[in-house]
């Protein structure tokens, strides 16, 4: 969905060869084992990362298709697995907290996108009264509603902005723990550069997030609930009327509320969406397997495709967020794919850094 979201979508049809391999994107599921590598890290890690051995590995998820809507489960963009191989990096720990962004803010200035007025440049056709700053922020419904249509739940919130993530009313006093929100990909990026790091590549986050393990469910093995013990902040109860709260937390939690996994990373599943640095496209890994081989630091596709909103430019997020459920969607499971329109910042979206050990800023996509 766009920032301006009453400018609502124009039905575009899109290439029917695409539409096709959607609809074969089923039960393809072919984990190997992953291959760490041995690489040591370079020296003590920077304050709040930890070291990222890098290897090679099964990205993506067991598809098993047609969900309800436009989010289904495990989404047909989640395969087919294909063979990647990441560079070693540092990562944050925990996504970026209130309380470091604020730093950030302190020492340079910043006005985030969704402090900064709209213009009618950006969106022609938005009507004027649309063109004010916010942000997009859930809403529970009063009752149960079809899970096919999301502005049931989602509305652009006037004043909305990571001081005031749910609107003006909102506040974050006391939440300096708390993943940062309402944040666009521009500032994602600004807040890297400022802290001398960068956002992830999607093959990165998810190499991290599976946390050496191969081919699992979850970020933490298999089973969701592990001896009976909350992994990872979703939704209980029937979404999106009301959240029961079961594992601790209705609505967001602190970073390090659950335990990390096995890099030492926490809220790699559930609690916030993280921006990664890859262009959104649903046949991006079908595009790599064509190649063939081994895809080495994969960067993305060159341009955004997303068929469901043709017209916005996407990247991708993961991760899934305090909302993610059994019911609507369920990207809390490893390997499935979120995205979103690049200057839209919502109230279950925030971002973590990386940083390559040496001094190249990206790395290097080597061809096969
Ligand atoms: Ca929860
Ligand atoms: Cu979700």
């Amino acid at each position: 969905m766009s920032r301006i979201i009453l400018t609502l979508i124009a039905v575009v049809s899109f290439s029917p060869a695409l539409a096709q391999w959607l609809d074969a994107q089923e039960g393809s599921s072919a984990f190997a084992a992953t291959l760490s590598n041995k690489t040591r890290a370079p020296g003590k890690a920077p304050e709040g990362m930890v070291w990222i051995p890098g290897g090679e590995f099964s990205m993506g998820a067991a598809v098993n298709g047609k969900g309800s809507n436009e989010m289904p489960m495990a989404s047909n963009d989640a395969g087919p697995i294909h063979r990647v191989r990441v560079d070693a990096f540092w990562m944050d720990a925990t996504p970026v907290t209130n309380g470091q962004f604020e730093k950030f803010v302190k020492a340079t200035g910043y006005v985030t996108i969704a402090e900064r007025t709209p213009t009618k440049e950006e969106f022609p056709t938005a009507p004027a009264e649309n063109l004010v700053a916010g942000g997009v922020v859930f809403a529970p419904t009063d009752q149960e509603v079809p899970l096919n249509d999301h502005y049931q739940w989602w509305s652009y919130v006037k004043g909305a902005n990571w001081r005031h993530p749910i609107g003006p009313q909102s506040d974050i006093k006391g939440k300096e723990n708390y993943p940062v929100l309402q944040i666009a990909y521009p500032d994602a990026e600004a807040y890297a550069k400022w802290a001398g790091k960068r956002l992830p590549t999607e093959a990165e986050f998810e190499f991290a997030a599976r946390g050496g393990l191969s081919g699992k469910t979850y970020v933490w093995g298999d089973e969701f609930r592990p001896g009976g013990k909350w992994m990872a902040n979703t939704w209980q109860g029937k979404f999106p009327v009301k959240d029961a709260g079961e594992d601790g937390y209705a609505g967001i939690a602190p970073v390090k509320s659950f335990s990390p996994n096995g890099y030492g990373l926490y809220d790699m599943a559930g609690n916030v969406w993280e921006w990664c640095s890859d262009w959104y496209r649903p046949d991006y890994y079908q595009t790599l397997i064509d190649k063939g081989g081994v895809a080495r630091n994969p960067q993305g596709p060159d341009s955004p495709f997303d068929p469901s909103e043709p017209n916005e430019k996407k990247r991708v997020h993961r991760g899934g967020s305090f909302l993610c459920n059994d019911q609507y969607c369920s990207r809390y499971i490893v390997g499935t794919r979120g995205k979103g329109e690049i200057n839209t910042g919502t109230n279950h979206l925030g971002f973590r850094c990386v940083k390559s050990p040496r001094s190249s800023d990206k790395p290097v996509a080597q061809s096969k």
